[in-house]
């Protein structure tokens, strides 16, 4: 065995880090060694690793010394507060939050997307929003062969996504509910059980452009991973009662004209997509399939008749996998030339 990576997940026990971990393991990342950071209340917990037990630490600036790789998920303070600390002290750190995902010196990768742009980094790097990730993954292809100019997006998002209180909310207020008690909502502005909310995040005030932070991350973020200011992108932001794994509907409005069948023949080929389209036998992306998997699913792709050149998609991804964590994960192993 070659040289192994001190590597650091930040946030270890949330929603994010834990899959981080588990990631780190079954893609068989080089890790020398294993420091799980997280907030004072989850110190002294242990988790697995490669069978053995690793105590959870509260985060400190000391945590990163002698670390090489800090992988990140404990919201926007927390990296504001410590990747610059992490940074100087010589590790690359690789930031789940939306702290610095729009700073110019800081680049905002998706592999399959802008790996070039990985190598540019002073020691931060940040890892996109996750209704951005996937829809980026799945466009790329298309916009390389016929330029997109215009994407119209609805996300039909999990509650995992807001952590792992969120994904406690869900499941304990659909129980209440059923058995006919109450289950005030927390986490969420309203009740999440049977319902549908058009906010998120569900903590941010809207914009006073009327928008969400959500639906702002998907155009600006999408411009700059795509390396694209000209692509017009309007969205539309929705949390949804399902645990993991969001959706989106994407009408796309291309330069050069597309089939569905083209479309379908040039995202089958696409890295880290795979397409699941057969509606004869009523075959298409759901989160049910989705989740626990690594790939961007699409389906229902068709012409969107509208138009001149109209295509609609429907795409799904495990957004704590390919949306949070393996993003995250396959940004370290771009950096340490790891392939496969
Ligand atoms: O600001 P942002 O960018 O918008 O992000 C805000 C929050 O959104 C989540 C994440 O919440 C983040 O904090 N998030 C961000 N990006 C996400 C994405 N792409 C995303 N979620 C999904 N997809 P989270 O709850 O998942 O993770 C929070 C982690 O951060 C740690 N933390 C918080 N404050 C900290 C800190 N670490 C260091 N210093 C601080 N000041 C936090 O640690 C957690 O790891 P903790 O010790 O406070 O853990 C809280 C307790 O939560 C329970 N728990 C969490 N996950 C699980 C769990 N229990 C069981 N299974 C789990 N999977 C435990 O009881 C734990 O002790
Ligand atoms: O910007 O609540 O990475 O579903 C990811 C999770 C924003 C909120 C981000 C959610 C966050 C989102």
């Amino acid at each position: 065995m070659g040289r192994g990576y001190r590597v650091a997940i930040v946030g270890a026990t949330g929603a994010v880090g834990n899959v981080m971990r588990e990631i780190l393991e079954e893609r068989d990342f080089p890790v020398d060694h294993l420091r799980l950071l997280a907030s004072h209340r989850s110190a002294g917990k242990k988790l697995p690793f490669k069978g053995e037990e690793i105590t959870v630490e509260e985060l400190k600036e000391s945590s990163f010394d002698g670390v090489d790789i800090v992988l990140a998920s404990a919201g926007s303070k927390v990296s504001k507060q410590f990747a610059p600390i992490a940074a100087r002290k010589g590790c690359i750190y690789i930031d789940n939050s939306s702290a610095f995902r729009m700073d110019p010196e800081v680049p905002l990768v998706v592999p399959e997307v802008n790996p070039h742009a990985a190598f540019k980094h002073k020691g931060i790097i940040a890892n996109p929003n996750c209704s951005t990730i996937q829809m980026v993954v799945a466009l790329k292809p298309l916009h390389d062969v016929a330029r997109i100019k215009r994407v119209v997006v609805s996300t039909y998002q999990s509650v995992s996504g807001a952590g792992w209180s969120a994904v406690v909310e869900l499941q304990e207020q659909t129980r209440a509910i059923l058995e006919g008690k109450e289950y005030p909502p927390q986490v969420f502005p309203y009740q999440i059980a049977f319902n549908a909310i058009p906010q998120i995040p569900q903590s941010d005030a809207f914009l006073p452009n009327g928008y969400t932070e959500e639906e702002m991350k998907m155009v600006n973020e999408t411009r700059k991973i795509m390396e694209d200011d000209s692509i017009k992108v309007t969205a539309t932001t929705v949390r949804i009662p399902v645990f993991y794994a969001h959706s989106e509907s994407i009408n796309i409005e291309t330069e050069r004209k597309l089939t569905a069948e083209e479309a379908r023949r040039i995202l089958s080929k696409a890295p880290g997509v795979k397409v699941m389209d057969d509606p004869e036998n009523q075959i298409y992306p759901m989160p049910i399939l989705a989740a626990g998997r690594d790939e961007v699913f699409v389906g229902r792709i068709r012409e969107d008749d509208t138009i001149e050149c109209g295509l609609n998609l429907w795409v799904v991804a495990d957004n704590l996998r390919k949306g949070a964590a393996l993003n995250a994960v396959q940004i370290a192993e771009l950096l340490i030339g790891k392939t496969g």
